[in-house]
Protein backbone atom coordinates (compact mmCIF):
# COMPACT_ATOMS: atom_id res chain seq x y z
CA UNK A 1 0.00 0.00 0.00
CA UNK A 2 1.87 3.37 -0.88
CA UNK A 3 2.74 5.91 1.61
CA UNK A 4 0.07 8.27 -0.53
CA UNK A 5 -2.49 5.88 -0.51
CA UNK A 6 -2.03 4.75 3.69
CA UNK A 7 -1.82 8.90 4.19
CA UNK A 8 -5.27 9.41 2.23
CA UNK A 9 -6.66 6.56 4.63
CA UNK A 10 -5.13 8.01 7.64
CA UNK A 11 -6.76 10.98 6.64
CA UNK A 12 -10.42 10.14 5.68
CA UNK A 13 -10.63 7.98 9.10
CA UNK A 14 -9.23 11.39 11.16
CA UNK A 15 -12.06 13.03 9.38
CA UNK A 16 -15.03 10.81 10.16
CA UNK A 17 -13.71 10.76 13.36
CA UNK A 18 -13.55 14.79 13.97
CA UNK A 19 -17.01 14.91 12.45
CA UNK A 20 -18.38 12.77 15.51
CA UNK A 21 -16.46 14.15 18.18
CA UNK A 22 -17.81 17.66 18.05
CA UNK A 23 -20.98 15.95 17.87
CA UNK A 24 -20.57 14.13 21.43
CA UNK A 25 -17.21 15.92 22.80
CA UNK A 26 -17.62 18.59 26.02
CA UNK A 27 -16.11 20.85 23.69
CA UNK A 28 -15.06 20.35 20.57
CA UNK A 29 -11.41 19.95 19.68
CA UNK A 30 -8.97 22.15 17.77
CA UNK A 31 -10.68 20.72 14.01
CA UNK A 32 -7.37 20.31 12.48
CA UNK A 33 -6.37 16.94 10.53
CA UNK A 34 -2.89 17.57 11.53
CA UNK A 35 -4.22 16.54 15.15
CA UNK A 36 -4.15 12.93 14.76
CA UNK A 37 -5.63 12.76 18.26
CA UNK A 38 -8.94 11.81 19.21
CA UNK A 39 -11.40 13.94 21.58
CA UNK A 40 -11.16 11.51 24.19
CA UNK A 41 -6.65 11.22 23.98
CA UNK A 42 -6.71 15.15 23.98
CA UNK A 43 -9.30 15.24 26.81
CA UNK A 44 -6.40 12.75 28.50
CA UNK A 45 -3.92 14.82 27.45
CA UNK A 46 -5.21 18.19 28.64
CA UNK A 47 -6.98 16.79 31.75
CA UNK A 48 -3.74 18.12 33.87
CA UNK A 49 -3.99 21.62 32.89
CA UNK A 50 -7.59 21.99 33.31
CA UNK A 51 -7.69 20.50 36.26
CA UNK A 52 -4.97 22.95 37.86
CA UNK A 53 -6.68 26.29 36.64
CA UNK A 54 -3.76 27.94 37.99
CA UNK A 55 0.08 28.23 37.39
CA UNK A 56 2.91 31.17 37.76
CA UNK A 57 4.72 33.28 34.87
CA UNK A 58 8.12 33.91 35.32
CA UNK A 59 9.57 36.52 33.48
CA UNK A 60 13.30 36.84 34.17
CA UNK A 61 16.23 38.44 32.43
CA UNK A 62 19.14 40.55 31.70
CA UNK A 63 16.55 42.97 31.53
CA UNK A 64 16.07 42.85 34.67
CA UNK A 65 19.07 44.79 35.46
CA UNK A 66 18.48 48.10 34.16
CA UNK A 67 14.76 47.27 35.48
CA UNK A 68 12.96 49.83 33.45
CA UNK A 69 15.37 52.94 33.91
CA UNK A 70 18.48 54.04 31.79
CA UNK A 71 21.17 56.66 32.96
CA UNK A 72 18.72 57.51 36.06
CA UNK A 73 15.37 58.39 33.63
CA UNK A 74 12.29 56.00 33.25
CA UNK A 75 12.52 54.50 30.03
CA UNK A 76 8.05 53.77 29.43
CA UNK A 77 6.31 53.59 32.49
CA UNK A 78 3.23 52.01 29.96
CA UNK A 79 5.88 48.97 28.88
CA UNK A 80 6.72 45.96 30.42
CA UNK A 81 10.81 46.05 31.28
CA UNK A 82 11.19 42.78 28.46
CA UNK A 83 11.12 45.37 26.50
CA UNK A 84 13.54 48.25 27.28
CA UNK A 85 15.71 46.93 24.18
CA UNK A 86 13.47 47.90 22.08
CA UNK A 87 12.00 51.03 23.88
CA UNK A 88 15.23 52.72 24.43
CA UNK A 89 16.22 52.10 21.05
CA UNK A 90 19.57 50.46 21.89
CA UNK A 91 22.06 48.88 19.53
CA UNK A 92 23.09 45.21 20.70
CA UNK A 93 26.25 46.79 21.61
CA UNK A 94 24.40 48.93 24.09
CA UNK A 95 21.95 46.02 25.79
CA UNK A 96 24.32 42.75 25.39
CA UNK A 97 26.80 43.85 27.93
CA UNK A 98 23.55 43.85 30.30
CA UNK A 99 24.70 40.26 30.45
CA UNK A 100 28.08 40.49 31.85
CA UNK A 101 26.26 42.18 35.07
CA UNK A 102 23.50 39.62 35.57
CA UNK A 103 24.43 37.82 38.40
CA UNK A 104 21.39 36.22 40.47
CA UNK A 105 23.81 35.02 43.19
CA UNK A 106 20.69 34.77 45.42
CA UNK A 107 18.33 32.55 43.15
CA UNK A 108 17.13 29.54 45.14
CA UNK A 109 14.66 27.38 42.86
CA UNK A 110 13.21 25.71 45.28
CA UNK A 111 12.47 28.86 47.12
CA UNK A 112 10.90 29.77 44.22
CA UNK A 113 8.68 26.67 43.50
CA UNK A 114 7.55 26.82 47.15
CA UNK A 115 6.26 30.16 46.38
CA UNK A 116 4.52 28.81 43.52
CA UNK A 117 3.69 26.11 45.85
CA UNK A 118 2.42 27.66 48.94
CA UNK A 119 0.36 30.40 46.66
CA UNK A 120 -1.68 27.18 45.10
CA UNK A 121 -0.17 27.54 41.83
CA UNK A 122 -0.07 23.67 39.76
CA UNK A 123 2.63 25.08 37.28
CA UNK A 124 5.47 27.14 36.48
CA UNK A 125 6.15 28.87 32.72
CA UNK A 126 9.37 30.97 32.65
CA UNK A 127 11.15 32.87 30.14
CA UNK A 128 13.58 30.38 28.72
CA UNK A 129 14.31 33.58 25.76
CA UNK A 130 12.43 36.47 25.77
CA UNK A 131 12.04 38.93 22.34
CA UNK A 132 15.63 39.95 23.13
CA UNK A 133 17.23 36.49 22.28
CA UNK A 134 19.23 35.93 25.84
CA UNK A 135 18.96 32.60 26.71
CA UNK A 136 18.12 31.76 30.53
CA UNK A 137 19.36 28.26 30.10
CA UNK A 138 22.87 26.50 28.60
CA UNK A 139 21.50 26.20 25.42
CA UNK A 140 24.53 24.94 22.70
CA UNK A 141 22.68 26.59 19.99
CA UNK A 142 24.03 30.62 20.70
CA UNK A 143 26.69 31.95 23.14
CA UNK A 144 24.17 34.46 24.33
CA UNK A 145 22.92 33.14 27.42
CA UNK A 146 23.25 32.76 31.16
CA UNK A 147 25.69 30.12 31.24
CA UNK A 148 28.50 31.62 28.57
CA UNK A 149 27.85 35.32 28.98
CA UNK A 150 27.21 36.02 32.41
CA UNK A 151 29.60 35.86 35.13
CA UNK A 152 26.89 33.49 36.79
CA UNK A 153 27.72 30.76 34.80
CA UNK A 154 24.50 28.04 35.95
CA UNK A 155 21.68 27.39 34.66
CA UNK A 156 18.79 28.33 36.26
CA UNK A 157 16.36 26.49 34.05
CA UNK A 158 17.50 23.28 34.75
CA UNK A 159 17.88 23.83 38.66
CA UNK A 160 13.98 25.00 38.49
CA UNK A 161 13.26 22.04 36.41
CA UNK A 162 14.45 19.90 38.74
CA UNK A 163 13.27 21.95 41.94
CA UNK A 164 9.56 21.25 40.41
CA UNK A 165 9.99 17.92 40.20
CA UNK A 166 10.91 17.42 43.85
CA UNK A 167 8.04 19.55 44.63
CA UNK A 168 5.76 18.06 42.15
CA UNK A 169 4.90 21.37 40.02
CA UNK A 170 4.56 20.92 36.09
CA UNK A 171 7.33 22.76 34.38
CA UNK A 172 7.25 25.37 31.70
CA UNK A 173 8.79 27.56 29.25
CA UNK A 174 8.21 30.71 27.29
CA UNK A 175 9.88 30.88 24.02
CA UNK A 176 9.50 33.84 21.45
CA UNK A 177 9.76 33.94 17.91
CA UNK A 178 10.37 37.27 17.77
CA UNK A 179 14.76 37.72 17.96
CA UNK A 180 16.19 41.00 18.63
CA UNK A 181 19.66 39.28 18.73
CA UNK A 182 19.38 36.44 15.89
CA UNK A 183 21.65 37.48 13.30
CA UNK A 184 18.38 36.18 10.89
CA UNK A 185 16.35 38.89 12.12
CA UNK A 186 16.94 42.46 10.99
CA UNK A 187 14.74 45.77 12.23
CA UNK A 188 12.07 46.50 9.56
CA UNK A 189 12.79 48.98 7.17
CA UNK A 190 9.51 50.22 6.79
CA UNK A 191 8.35 50.86 10.26
CA UNK A 192 9.66 53.72 12.22
CA UNK A 193 11.64 53.34 15.56
CA UNK A 194 9.98 50.91 17.84
CA UNK A 195 7.85 49.52 15.36
CA UNK A 196 10.95 48.54 13.59
CA UNK A 197 12.09 46.30 16.25
CA UNK A 198 8.24 45.12 17.29
CA UNK A 199 7.84 43.70 13.25
CA UNK A 200 11.35 42.92 13.09
CA UNK A 201 11.90 41.41 9.71
CA UNK A 202 13.46 37.84 8.55
CA UNK A 203 16.55 38.63 6.19
CA UNK A 204 15.96 36.96 2.97
CA UNK A 205 16.62 33.38 2.64
CA UNK A 206 17.39 32.94 5.99
CA UNK A 207 14.02 32.30 7.76
CA UNK A 208 15.13 28.79 7.45
CA UNK A 209 17.91 29.16 9.45
CA UNK A 210 16.37 30.68 12.18
CA UNK A 211 13.39 27.82 12.52
CA UNK A 212 16.24 25.53 12.56
CA UNK A 213 18.02 27.31 15.15
CA UNK A 214 14.78 27.52 17.17
CA UNK A 215 13.57 23.86 16.48
CA UNK A 216 17.41 23.05 18.15
CA UNK A 217 16.58 25.09 21.05
CA UNK A 218 13.09 23.39 21.69
CA UNK A 219 14.78 20.04 21.85
CA UNK A 220 16.97 20.85 24.28
CA UNK A 221 14.11 22.06 26.83
CA UNK A 222 11.95 19.14 25.81
CA UNK A 223 14.10 16.74 25.90
CA UNK A 224 16.59 18.24 28.80
CA UNK A 225 14.61 20.16 31.02
CA UNK A 226 11.03 18.24 30.63
CA UNK A 227 9.28 21.01 29.81
CA UNK A 228 5.40 20.02 29.53
CA UNK A 229 4.17 23.36 28.13
CA UNK A 230 5.17 25.97 26.09
CA UNK A 231 3.99 29.17 25.76
CA UNK A 232 5.63 30.77 22.45
CA UNK A 233 4.95 34.96 21.85
CA UNK A 234 5.80 37.03 19.48
CA UNK A 235 4.07 35.71 16.94
CA UNK A 236 2.93 38.72 15.90
CA UNK A 237 6.25 39.68 13.27
CA UNK A 238 4.31 39.10 9.43
CA UNK A 239 7.14 36.56 8.61
CA UNK A 240 5.63 34.15 10.82
CA UNK A 241 2.60 32.32 9.11
CA UNK A 242 0.09 29.33 10.69
CA UNK A 243 1.62 26.79 8.74
CA UNK A 244 5.07 27.73 10.42
CA UNK A 245 3.31 27.31 13.51
CA UNK A 246 1.62 23.81 12.49
CA UNK A 247 5.12 22.51 11.43
CA UNK A 248 6.65 23.80 14.66
CA UNK A 249 3.77 22.47 17.17
CA UNK A 250 4.07 18.94 15.14
CA UNK A 251 8.06 19.05 15.72
CA UNK A 252 7.16 19.67 19.47
CA UNK A 253 4.33 16.92 19.72
CA UNK A 254 7.15 14.74 18.31
CA UNK A 255 9.11 15.36 20.98
CA UNK A 256 6.69 15.32 23.52
CA UNK A 257 3.15 13.71 22.61
CA UNK A 258 1.95 14.84 26.22
CA UNK A 259 3.16 18.89 25.47
CA UNK A 260 0.50 21.26 25.79
CA UNK A 261 1.40 24.71 23.51
CA UNK A 262 -0.54 27.94 23.56
CA UNK A 263 -2.11 29.50 20.53
CA UNK A 264 0.90 31.69 19.88
CA UNK A 265 2.23 28.94 18.04
CA UNK A 266 0.71 30.05 15.31
CA UNK A 267 -1.15 33.40 14.59
CA UNK A 268 -3.42 32.95 18.19
CA UNK A 269 -6.25 31.67 16.00
CA UNK A 270 -8.70 28.33 17.52
CA UNK A 271 -6.83 26.13 15.89
CA UNK A 272 -3.65 26.60 16.62
CA UNK A 273 -1.86 24.77 19.49
CA UNK A 274 -4.42 23.71 22.21
CA UNK A 275 -5.68 27.19 24.68
CA UNK A 276 -6.65 30.47 23.20
CA UNK A 277 -4.15 33.18 25.35
CA UNK A 278 -5.89 36.09 26.25
CA UNK A 279 -3.60 38.99 27.78
CA UNK A 280 -4.01 41.21 30.72
CA UNK A 281 -7.59 41.09 30.60
CA UNK A 282 -10.32 38.31 31.31
CA UNK A 283 -13.22 37.51 28.81
CA UNK A 284 -16.60 38.53 29.48
CA UNK A 285 -17.39 34.59 28.79
CA UNK A 286 -15.92 31.59 28.61
CA UNK A 287 -14.80 30.81 24.42
CA UNK A 288 -15.75 27.21 24.49
CA UNK A 289 -12.53 26.04 24.01
CA UNK A 290 -9.39 25.94 26.44
CA UNK A 291 -7.95 28.92 27.33
CA UNK A 292 -5.74 30.92 30.21
CA UNK A 293 -5.29 34.32 31.22
CA UNK A 294 -1.79 36.09 31.84
CA UNK A 295 -1.59 38.73 33.78
CA UNK A 296 0.69 40.75 35.49
CA UNK A 297 0.57 41.57 39.81
CA UNK A 298 1.88 45.03 38.89
CA UNK A 299 1.81 47.02 35.58
CA UNK A 300 5.29 45.29 34.22
CA UNK A 301 5.90 41.58 33.28
CA UNK A 302 9.94 42.00 33.71
CA UNK A 303 11.12 43.15 36.96
CA UNK A 304 10.86 47.29 37.15
CA UNK A 305 12.50 48.48 40.13
CA UNK A 306 9.64 51.63 40.38
CA UNK A 307 6.45 49.86 39.50
CA UNK A 308 4.80 49.53 42.52
CA UNK A 309 1.46 49.32 41.60
CA UNK A 310 0.30 46.21 42.74
CA UNK A 311 -3.57 44.77 42.44
CA UNK A 312 -4.78 43.98 45.87
CA UNK A 313 -5.11 39.96 47.52
CA UNK A 314 -8.60 40.51 47.57
CA UNK A 315 -8.43 41.79 43.35
CA UNK A 316 -6.45 38.35 42.54
CA UNK A 317 -8.03 35.72 44.49
CA UNK A 318 -11.15 37.33 42.55
CA UNK A 319 -9.64 37.86 39.39
CA UNK A 320 -8.94 33.91 40.01
CA UNK A 321 -12.48 33.10 40.78
CA UNK A 322 -13.81 34.62 37.98
CA UNK A 323 -11.65 33.13 35.66
CA UNK A 324 -12.44 29.41 36.88
CA UNK A 325 -16.63 30.23 36.93
CA UNK A 326 -15.83 30.69 33.02
CA UNK A 327 -13.62 27.56 32.46
CA UNK A 328 -10.71 29.37 32.03
CA UNK A 329 -6.71 28.93 33.52
CA UNK A 330 -4.99 32.14 35.35
CA UNK A 331 -1.20 32.11 34.60
CA UNK A 332 -0.06 34.90 37.10
CA UNK A 333 3.11 36.59 36.52
CA UNK A 334 6.02 37.26 38.88
CA UNK A 335 9.41 39.55 37.65
CA UNK A 336 12.19 38.26 39.90
CA UNK A 337 14.95 41.03 40.21
CA UNK A 338 18.86 40.67 38.70
CA UNK A 339 19.47 39.33 42.10
CA UNK A 340 17.28 36.79 41.79
CA UNK A 341 14.84 37.79 44.46
CA UNK A 342 11.13 37.72 43.68
CA UNK A 343 9.68 40.66 45.35
CA UNK A 344 8.15 40.77 48.41
CA UNK A 345 5.22 42.94 47.61
CA UNK A 346 4.24 39.32 45.17
CA UNK A 347 5.39 37.28 47.66
CA UNK A 348 3.05 38.24 50.02
CA UNK A 349 -0.49 38.37 47.62
CA UNK A 350 0.66 35.20 46.79
CA UNK A 351 1.28 33.37 49.77
CA UNK A 352 -2.64 34.96 50.60
CA UNK A 353 -3.97 33.39 47.50
CA UNK A 354 -2.36 30.04 48.49
CA UNK A 355 -4.33 30.87 52.42
CA UNK A 356 -7.25 31.10 50.57
CA UNK A 357 -6.89 27.93 48.20
CA UNK A 358 -6.17 25.87 51.18
CA UNK A 359 -9.44 26.24 52.18
CA UNK A 360 -11.71 26.99 49.21
CA UNK A 361 -9.67 25.24 46.41
CA UNK A 362 -12.57 22.22 46.15
CA UNK A 363 -14.16 25.29 44.36
CA UNK A 364 -10.89 26.12 41.35
CA UNK A 365 -9.54 22.69 41.44
CA UNK A 366 -10.94 20.36 38.47
CA UNK A 367 -13.84 22.16 38.62
CA UNK A 368 -15.62 23.49 35.17
CA UNK A 369 -17.30 26.76 34.42
CA UNK A 370 -20.50 28.09 35.74
CA UNK A 371 -23.84 26.73 33.75
CA UNK A 372 -25.84 29.61 35.32
CA UNK A 373 -25.90 33.28 34.63
CA UNK A 374 -23.10 35.44 36.43
CA UNK A 375 -24.69 36.41 39.88
CA UNK A 376 -25.04 40.23 41.29
CA UNK A 377 -23.20 38.76 44.68
CA UNK A 378 -20.41 36.87 43.02
CA UNK A 379 -19.90 33.87 40.83
CA UNK A 380 -20.25 29.97 40.59
CA UNK A 381 -17.96 27.32 39.63
CA UNK A 382 -19.18 23.43 39.97
CA UNK A 383 -17.79 19.50 39.49
CA UNK A 384 -19.89 16.81 39.29
CA UNK A 385 -22.50 16.78 41.81
CA UNK A 386 -21.73 20.11 43.87
CA UNK A 387 -22.02 23.28 42.58
CA UNK A 388 -20.11 26.19 44.24
CA UNK A 389 -21.48 30.01 44.71
CA UNK A 390 -18.66 32.02 45.62
CA UNK A 391 -20.31 35.23 47.41
CA UNK A 392 -17.94 38.23 47.36
CA UNK A 393 -21.11 40.56 48.17
CA UNK A 394 -22.80 39.26 51.39
CA UNK A 395 -26.68 39.76 50.88
CA UNK A 396 -27.81 42.05 53.55
CA UNK A 397 -30.91 39.91 54.13
CA UNK A 398 -28.46 36.88 54.53
CA UNK A 399 -30.72 34.85 52.38
CA UNK A 400 -28.96 33.73 49.00
CA UNK A 401 -31.02 32.71 46.19
CA UNK A 402 -29.60 29.57 43.93
CA UNK A 403 -31.36 28.80 40.64
CA UNK A 404 -31.45 25.22 41.13
CA UNK A 405 -34.51 22.72 41.35
CA UNK A 406 -35.10 22.14 45.24
CA UNK A 407 -36.00 18.50 44.56
CA UNK A 408 -32.20 18.32 43.40
CA UNK A 409 -30.94 19.49 46.61
CA UNK A 410 -29.46 17.42 49.21
CA UNK A 411 -27.09 19.88 51.20
CA UNK A 412 -25.88 23.27 51.65
CA UNK A 413 -23.12 24.36 53.43
CA UNK A 414 -20.15 26.53 53.67
CA UNK A 415 -16.78 25.69 52.10
CA UNK A 416 -14.63 27.09 55.00
CA UNK A 417 -16.55 25.49 57.84
CA UNK A 418 -14.51 22.17 58.54
CA UNK A 419 -17.73 20.73 60.38
CA UNK A 420 -19.75 21.72 57.13
CA UNK A 421 -22.84 21.76 59.33
CA UNK A 422 -25.72 21.98 56.74
CA UNK A 423 -27.29 25.62 55.95
CA UNK A 424 -31.18 26.01 55.97
CA UNK A 425 -32.43 25.95 52.86
CA UNK A 426 -35.98 26.60 51.62
CA UNK A 427 -36.65 24.87 48.34
CA UNK A 428 -39.05 25.91 45.39
CA UNK A 429 -39.31 24.31 41.90
CA UNK A 430 -37.19 26.01 40.21
CA UNK A 431 -34.64 27.65 43.02
CA UNK A 432 -33.49 27.24 46.55
CA UNK A 433 -33.45 30.23 49.24
CA UNK A 434 -30.27 29.37 51.24
CA UNK A 435 -30.44 31.55 54.80
CA UNK A 436 -26.61 32.33 55.60
CA UNK A 437 -25.22 33.19 58.62
CA UNK A 438 -24.85 37.18 60.21
CA UNK A 439 -21.34 37.47 59.01
CA UNK A 440 -19.86 35.81 55.75
CA UNK A 441 -16.61 33.61 57.07
CA UNK A 442 -14.36 35.20 54.43
CA UNK A 443 -14.61 39.13 53.10
CA UNK A 444 -12.96 37.96 49.59
CA UNK A 445 -14.82 35.14 49.13
CA UNK A 446 -16.99 33.02 51.05
CA UNK A 447 -17.97 29.78 49.21
CA UNK A 448 -20.96 28.01 49.57
CA UNK A 449 -21.43 24.35 48.39
CA UNK A 450 -25.10 23.50 47.11
CA UNK A 451 -24.66 19.57 46.68
CA UNK A 452 -27.28 18.09 44.17
CA UNK A 453 -28.14 15.62 41.54
CA UNK A 454 -27.61 17.24 38.23
O1 LIG B 1 5.68 41.38 24.31
C1 LIG B 1 5.29 40.38 25.20
C2 LIG B 1 5.43 40.86 26.60
O2 LIG B 1 6.74 41.24 26.83
C3 LIG B 1 5.04 39.71 27.54
O3 LIG B 1 5.91 38.64 27.37
C4 LIG B 1 3.62 39.28 27.24
C5 LIG B 1 3.25 38.08 28.12
O4 LIG B 1 2.31 37.29 27.55
N1 LIG B 1 3.45 38.95 25.85
C6 LIG B 1 3.88 39.94 24.87
C7 LIG B 1 2.91 41.04 24.70
O5 LIG B 1 1.74 40.51 24.17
Amino acid sequence: MTEYLHRMILLASVLCCCVIDIGQGAEPGPADPLKLETQQQRDARMRWWREARFGMFIHWGIYSVPAGVLDGEIVDANHGAEWIQCDALLTPDQYEPYAQQFDPVQFDADQWVRIAKDAGMKYMVITSKHHDGFSMYGTQVSRYNIVDATSYKNDPLLALSQACKRHGITFGVYYSQLDWHHPAQVNNKSEQERLANRYRDIRPGRKQEYIDDMKLQLRELITDYDVQVIFFDGEWVRWWTQDDGRDLEAFCRSLNPNIVINNRVGKRKREDGDYGTPEQRIPDTGPGYDWETCMTINGTWGYKSYDHDWKSTEDLIRKLVDIASKGGNFLLNVGPTAEGIIPQPSVDRLAAMGDWLEVNGDSIYATTASPFAKPDWGRYTKKPGKLFAHVFDWPEDKRLSVPVPGDRVDRVYLLSKVDHLPLSIIKSPDRIVVTLPATPPDLIDSVVVIQWTE
